[in-house]
């Protein structure tokens, strides 16, 4: 029997046969892995897994992990280097921002958005408190949609507290099967309760000492929203190292930086030191963002350091 992944506790997780909403508990049996993975988890919360029901009555056994369409992986950024799947066959990836408390961190954000771009998932940015900022802060606010808009994404303002932007957003994740993902305390939890207010995901603090969010959830956790759609809230993230490119890979995944190659007077090239590159030129012209160019070198310079 198949069911998709909807929670995920350690060595413990719950089923359920999507669309269908009927959690029940299952176990993962012995040293069943997807071929090919090199993750430290085997299951994540959206894989589709085959499962028996033991005689016991006990939790159902996990035999078999199907095929994932798609997943987000992060590589821890410790020396051990090793990866491990955030969650799999998505529909689509809000990615969660804000301005302030916790402050936003664009390299963070562009290395996210490369890795649902090497996946093929389609992400959106929200940016969430805008209570908090909009009126404090105007410019900075168009800055980051400039940034963002030029690139090719889509950005949304958000407030889990005023309920800014959440009917738009609940139009988006209507149907599908959505990551929310980004650092702790930019809201993820919040804004699911505020999708739909019969789903109450633990929502912390922001530390006064600190700024920052306090890791208040520490699974991934799917919830179904009313009138359809599935959202997965996951534990902020700390830091995100990028899976495996080669250099000359990494500005394939900078929508507007692979547009812009096309006129590059070299290929393949690296966009730094070659005369002729269209993406510096694009970049001197300010139609691609200083911000999100430095992203990228910042991603060459780290692929140096490892290798
Ligand atoms: N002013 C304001 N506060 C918000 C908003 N959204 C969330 N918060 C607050 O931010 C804090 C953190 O919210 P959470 O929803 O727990 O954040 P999270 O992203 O789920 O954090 P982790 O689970 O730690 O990854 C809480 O104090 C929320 O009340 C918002 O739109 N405006
Ligand atoms: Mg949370
Ligand atoms: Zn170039």
């Amino acid at each position: 029997m198949e069911a998709v992944v909807v929670k995920n506790a350690g060595s413990h997780y719950l089923l359920s046969a999507l669309p269908e909403w009927a959690p029940f508990p299952a176990v993962l049996r012995g040293r069943v892995r997807l071929e090919g993975s090199s993750a430290t988890n085997p299951v994540a919360v959206g894989d589709c897994v085959l499962y028996a029901l033991p005689d016991d009555g006990e939790a159902a056994l996990i035999t078999q992990i199907l095929p994932r369409r798609n997943y987000v992986i992060r590589k821890s950024t410790n020396l051990s280097r090793s990866a491990h799947v955030i969650a799999a066959n998505l529909d689509l990836a809000v990615l969660v921002v804000s301005l302030w408390f916790p402050e936003l961190k664009l390299p963070f954000l562009d290395r996210i958005l490369v890795t649902c771009e090497v996946y093929g998932i389609p992400a959106v940015i929200v940016l969430n408190k805008t209570d908090l900022y909009r009126n404090e802060a105007p410019e900075e606010v168009a800055r980051f949609r400039r940034i963002y808009e030029s690139a090719g994404y889509r950005v949304l303002e958000t407030s889990a507290k005023t309920g800014e932007g959440v009917d738009a957003l609940r139009e988006l994740c209507r149907g599908k099967v959505v990551l929310f993902s980004g650092e702790s305390g930019v809201g993820k939890s919040s804004l699911i309760h505020s999708l739909d207010p019969s789903l109450s995901p633990k929502v912390g603090r922001i530390s006064a000492a600190h700024l920052q969010g306090k890791h208040t959830t520490s699974l991934y956790e799917m919830y179904p929203l009313s009138g359809g759609g599935f959202l997965i809230d996951s534990p902020g993230l700390r830091g995100f190292g990028l899976v495996d490119l080669k250099p000359e890979e990494i500005p394939l995944y900078f929508p507007e930086m692979l547009k812009a190659s096309e006129h590059c007077r070299f290929t393949p090239c690296t966009h730094t030191h070659e005369p002729g590159c269209a993406v510096k030129e694009a970049v001197d012209r300010g139609e691609i963002s200083p911000e999100r160019y430095n992203s990228y070198l910042g991603m060459l310079e780290e692929d140096r350091k490892f290798r």
